[in-house]
């Protein structure tokens, strides 16, 4: 009997399910479980005043979706949720709006998690965690105490970057150009006692054990690009006064003959020392005020006019030829990396290059560039001698325009100069003019150029069968007139030649030996960066890079050391919001920890929490917190009023969701193993640097103290695309072009809010939200919904639908493994279009349809299934298996191309030969049309898809 039909109503579907799985516990992760544990974690929202928008939930969606998908595969899963509930946001908005921090919090997560719940994510709700409750921040505050026990906190005197309008100190990770990370304020420096943590004694770790992890490659770069590990030298240099030598860092020790002075940090304490010795003492003290101004970015930002001055009086000497060297102090060296000093070498390093160019110092060239065969047919053969030869590079320049002669071979796709060797009693000169008259024909030539730089290539030569290590001499010749004899036939056959403008030799040279020979003929001023040759170098030269940075670190008494830009990590913030630094000054006992057993230390309930513009924490002015004995000697002692930065909660977050109602530990031991590591970690890009590092660096303390089971927190971590707001830009409530959830899940609901999300394009990109493009999610729903009353027992099933249906369970599997959501969803779309052609559906296949789409929409999907007389939920069904036979076609569709242009198609049995193919194809009338008059000259065939005809005009 014919159910009749009613029109798809995602209101009453949508709040019927959501309580169903609530009242049922649905989505409850078991601590004691024999089925294998997966724990998914996105990143816990800040609750904001103005509530979710859509931009949030694409990553929810998208973990929503493969946490369902374990689920359905055998897993116990943990999803959780809480909130990162302490910051400046907050703050702020409580200033403005007087409701208390603690208040303005809790209206803020009821709205987020009303929100959160309308869109059917499958989170274990019973494990909320929220960084601002004292019960959360006492272990915040306990883990910092192990820290400091281990001396890994420690209070340091420093220049801060400080924001005059959030009155915070800054992390320097907090400040981009400049500029305040949140509020876009021009950052200042004031000198302030910090906390600090010592994240850089785990800066070796956190950069070696991104080995074991899967993180997206892209994430792995940011954190080694963060990180900054250096391999270099510590070499001295000697000083015309006093005892203590200047000990410079580089990372170019093979340069060293190229040094022509040296530069000190304006802030360098030699800088002081030698005060009393500076003839322009004045001249220094102003230059050394000028710079207190400046940020390190803008110090060191690139293309920035450099400036410095020389320090009269006092020279350094050359660590191994002891020649005089001059000594400035330039604010683009930085006290706070390597040894605050630098050798310079303006021939092979740009900064110093710019430096030198505009102060008139002299640049010495020590380096040239060497190219080595390492892969393929030129690879150098590691167990045979070299043969050396000399060779003129030429670069031949048109006689009106700007452009260059290059020579293309016939028999390759290989473009490159006229080159030959010079001949036993030949000069250079004489050798480049004989080869370019031999192999172009031009004869009306002038040398215009012998540059006095090199290239060397070490190279295996195919044809002579021998390792060549050739010398290029480049040679630039001016074309007078367009005069030409006849070229040799031979050479004809070989190749011919092409005038190029100079931007595009550049480009069609890319990754070619050839274009340094080029570059340094045409841009003389610029330096050679890269490792190369030694030259100018004494015994050293001839060496290549890496072997002399060794040997001449060695020989100049230096030794080889590695650094790390990393920083340690500020972790004082003069404002309210934030978890109490758990330390007591005593006069006499110095800095002692608050006694575990009094944890947590509490925000006092104040009435007034804005920033001072003292400096000072707001928490200063309360007397009655701020006093207290001390806990060692019993006398008067004063609370430590900073509190802790935002990011301080979110560094473990993920280790108390695992155990969220503990009194005893932040987290169980029995609970940690069972859960931890955290299987898949999905956030956005902008955390991958800072929170993925700080929460790295507090889980290998954890390890190190054995408090927690792995040395890694997260096995994988990969990252969603921004959703922008329509037109581009992004959303922000500022600008008012925010989306809200809310309208859109009472208007078309909450599954086509998330289909919509995961359809709009690939996960990994940024993407515009477009309100006219979901109406398009809603209306597949709606088909869905209709097709299911076409669903019947009866209905026979088809092999295409059969074949169909196998493929389309493989690819929304893997599709969701490698987060293709978009393309998933596609494969959904098409699978549905032929089963509304069909007149009946048969259950079986129907079903399996639903089960791939629940976990993208779960709440429709689970009213069709029960509509469909199933008992149980459809998200605690078993994940649909295929069969791999019936996913492969049994026939398929063949491009056929000539010349690489695609003609028509075969339909053929997969798997045919390239000759069966071929057969087929040239019997095809159209194709055969095609070839009259023409010779085949290959086939290129790519099995099961392309067979491609290279033809030519018959010749005879
Ligand atoms: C000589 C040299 C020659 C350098 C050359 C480079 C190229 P990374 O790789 O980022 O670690 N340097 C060292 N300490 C510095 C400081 N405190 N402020 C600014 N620059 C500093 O950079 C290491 C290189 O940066 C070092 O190697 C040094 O310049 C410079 F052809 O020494 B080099
Ligand atoms: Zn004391």
């Amino acid at each position: 009997m014919k159910k009749p039909q009613v029109p798809y109503n995602h209101l009453s579907i949508e709040s019927k399910w959501q309580k169903v799985w609530e009242d049922t516990s649905a989505y409850k992760a078991l601590d004691n479980s024999d089925k294998p544990k997966f724990y998914s974690l996105i990143e816990f929202p800040f609750p904001s005043g103005s509530g979710l928008h859509t931009g949030h939930i694409r990553s929810n969606v998208a973990m929503d979706i493969i946490s369902r998908k374990r689920r359905s595969e055998g897993y116990n899963v943990l999803f959780p949720i809480g909130w990162d509930a302490f910051g400046l946001p907050t703050e702020n908005y409580a200033i403005k709006t007087g409701i208390h921090p603690i208040e303005a919090t809790k209206q803020n997560t009821d709205t987020f998690r009303r929100q959160l719940k309308t869109l059917g994510f499958s989170f274990d709700w019973s494990r909320e965690v929220n960084t601002s409750d004292p019960e959360y921040y006492k272990w915040t505050q306990w883990i910092f105490l192990q820290m400091y026990k281990k001396g890994l906190a420690y209070k340091h005197k420093m220049a801060i970057n400080w924001c005059p309008k959030d009155k915070i100190g800054l992390a320097n990770e907090e400040v981009i150009d400049g500029k305040c990370e949140r509020c876009g304020t021009q950052v200042e420096k004031r000198e302030k006692e910090q906390w600090m943590l010592a994240i850089t004694k785990y800066a070796d770790r956190l950069d070696k054990d991104l080995d074991t992890v899967d993180y997206l490659e892209r994430i792995k770069i940011q954190q080694r690009n963060w990180i900054g590990k250096s391999e270099g030298s510590e070499i001295e240099f000697k000083v015309s006064v006093g005892e203590k030598n200047i000990n410079v860092f580089t990372t170019r020790a093979d340069t060293l003959f190229g040094v022509t002075y040296v530069v000190l940090s304006p802030e360098h304490s030699l800088v002081s020392e030698w005060k009393e010795k500076i003839t322009n003492k004045k001249e220094i003290e102003d230059y050394i005020a000028s710079v207190k101004s400046r940020t390190e970015i803008d110090r060191t930002s690139e293309g920035k006019e450099k400036t410095g001055v020389e320090l009269k009086g006092i020279h350094a000497f050359h660590p191994i030829t002891n020649e005089e060297i001059p000594i400035w102090i330039a604010d683009y060296v930085l006290a706070s990396y390597g040894t605050g000093a630098v050798m310079a070498v303006p021939a092979h390093d740009e900064r110093d290059n710019e430096f030198a160019q505009k102060f008139n110092l002299r640049i010495k060239e020590v380096i040239e560039p060497l190219l080595i065969g390492e892969r393929g047919a030129d690879a150098v053969k590691e167990d045979q001698p070299f043969i050396e030869r000399q060779v003129a590079a030429v670069v031949v320049k048109h006689w009106e325009k700007e452009e260059y002669l290059v020579i293309k071979w016939t028999k390759s796709d290989w473009v490159g100069f006229v080159t030959g060797g010079i001949d036993k009693n030949e000069d250079v000169a004489t050798a480049a003019l004989r080869e370019v008259e031999e192999e172009t024909g031009y004869t009306d030539l002038e040398v215009a150029n012998i540059a006095d730089r090199k290239v060397h290539a070490k190279f295996y030569q195919l044809l002579k069968k021998e390792n060549r290590f050739a010398h290029y001499q480049p040679v630039l010749i001016h074309l007078k007139s367009g005069a030409r004899k006849e070229v040799d036939s031979g050479e004809l056959a070989i190749h011919t030649t092409e005038w190029i403008s100079k931007d595009k030799i550049e480009a069609i040279l890319a990754g070619n030996s050839m274009r340094h020979i080029l570059w340094s003929l045409i841009q003389p001023e610029k330096p050679l960066t890269d490792d190369g040759l030694l030259k100018n170098s004494d015994v050293f030269s001839g060496m290549s890079s890496d072997e002399a940075r060794k040997a001449i670190t060695e020989a100049a008494g230096g030794k080889m050391v590695t650094t790390f830009k990393l920083r340690d990590w500020i972790f004082s913030r003069q404002r309210y919001w934030g978890e109490p630094i758990p330390m007591i000054h005593c006069k006499k006992c110095g800095w002692i920890p608050v006694p575990e057993k009094d944890l947590p230390v509490t925000l006092p309930l104040v009435a007034k929490y804005q920033p001072t513009d003292s400096g000072e924490s707001p928490l200063a002015a309360i007397s009655e917190w701020v006093n207290v004995k001390c806990p060692t000697c019993d006398s008067d002692a004063k609370r430590e009023t900073d509190t802790m930065p935002n990011w301080a909660g979110s560094s473990w977050y993920f280790l108390r969701y695992t155990d969220p109602h503990n009194k005893n530990a932040f987290a169980g031991v029995d609970k940690l193993n069972h859960w931890t590591p955290v299987d898949w970690y999905n956030g956005g890009m902008e955390h991958t640097t800072l929170h993925l590092l700080y929460s790295r660096f507090w889980h290998k303390f954890l390890f190190d103290i054995g408090l927690v089971p792995t040395a890694e927190p997260y096995k994988k971590r990969t990252s969603h695309g921004l959703i922008l707001a329509e037109g581009g830009v992004k959303m922000s409530k500022s600008i008012g072009n925010v989306i809200n959830p809310d309208e859109i899940v009472e208007n078309m609901g909450a599954d086509t809010l998330r289909l919509y999300e995961m359809f709009m394009g690939p996960f990994d990109q940024p993407i515009p939200w477009s309100t006219d493009n979901i109406v398009g999610s809603r209306r597949f729903i709606e088909r869905v919904w209709n097709t299911h009353y076409k669903v019947s027992n009866e209905a026979q099933v088809g092999s295409k639908v059969e074949s169909m249906l196998h493929k389309t369970i493989m690819k929304v599997g893997e599709d969701i493994e490698s987060m293709s959501f978009n393309t998933a969803v596609s494969s959904l779309m098409i699978l549905l279009n032929t089963l509304e052609k069909e007149e009946a559906v048969s259950k079986e296949v129907f079903e399996t349809f639903l089960k791939l789409l629940a976990p993208f929409i779960p709440h429709v999907t689970e009213e069709i299934w029960s509509e469909l007389g199933n008992k149980e939920s459809i998200h605690s069904q078993r994940w649909p298996q295929y069969d791999k036979l019936k996913t492969i076609d049994s026939v398929i569709t063949i491009a056929v191309q000539i010349n690489g242009k695609t003609r028509t198609t075969v339909e053929i049995e997969p798997g045919n030969t390239e000759e069966i193919v071929t057969k087929k194809a040239l019997e095809i009338p159209e194709i055969s049309k095609w070839m009259e008059g023409k010779n085949v000259r290959r086939i290129v065939f790519v099995k099961d898809k392309i067979i491609n005809i290279i033809v030519d005009l018959k010749t005879e």
